[in-house]
């Protein structure tokens, strides 16, 4: 059986978890402590998630172990990527992230059970985005650009079943970012945004976070 390490807040988690649920390939989800260096560091030399443990071997890189894990079979994400996908995630990217993390930070996720795992993430991730408490301080106005993103995404998705209408790598990355977004209150999801990332949930067996949003 596939051991798969990972976080439960990680983006690139979440896109190798992805391939296992649309593949319906069994596997076993081990979520590390998010100040645990050693046992990353044995299988892989880094203190890196997601990590893919098969039979002894040990894969990193998350579209590493999407495209091994595709290959098992028929493979099924056929399709052509689209630029403008690209360039709308890329776009997102920064404002996402400086919304997701400080709301990750306080989520309960197991990879933050003990006080020493959540420290070691708010420590590391506040390097690069300032104290969470002021990002959180900024109220609803900070959520537009990301409301004006979601308004943009409706017109590219073509099915609620593949962005492109046949899987691709695109759908991927993309259910990755809406992932993340969930944490996050207060966001408009335009009909085909919201029918597309139901319905991928579902075909990926990864569940929203709609729930925990603050
Ligand atoms: N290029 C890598 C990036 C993976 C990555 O950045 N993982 C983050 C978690 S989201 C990580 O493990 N960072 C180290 C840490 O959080 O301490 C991949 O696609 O697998």
């Amino acid at each position: 059986m596939y051991q798969l390490y990972v976080y439960d807040h990680c983006p690139f988690c979440i896109k190798a978890r992805m391939i296992f649920g649309l593949k319906n390939i069994p596997f076993n989800l081990v979520i590390l402590q998010n100040d645990d260096e050693a046992t990353p560091k044995r299988m892989i030399g880094a203190k890196m998630v997601p990590i893919l443990e098969d039979n002894g071997h040990f894969m990193g890189e998350s579209m590493d172990i999407v495209a091994r894990i595709d290959q098992e079979g028929a493979p099924i994400l056929t399709g052509q990527i689209n630029p403008a996908v690209s360039d709308w995630m890329k776009r997102l990217n920064g404002p996402l992230y400086r919304q997701f993390l400080p709301r990750a930070a306080s989520a309960p996720f197991p990879e933050f059970s003990t006080t020493s795992g959540r420290a070691y993430f708010i420590r590391n991730k506040e390097r690069s985005t300032g104290a969470f408490t002021d990002i959180l301080s900024e109220g609803p106005e900070a959520l537009a650009p990301l409301n004006s993103l979601l308004a943009e995404l409706a017109s590219l998705i073509h099915s609620k079943e593949a962005v492109n209408t046949v899987l691709s790598t695109d759908d991927i990355h993309l259910f990755a970012q809406l992932h993340s977004l969930s944490l996050i209150k207060g966001l408009i999801y335009p009909p085909e945004v919201e029918a597309y990332r139901q319905t991928m949930s579902l075909k990926c067996g990864v569940p929203l976070l709609d729930g925990l949003a603050v």
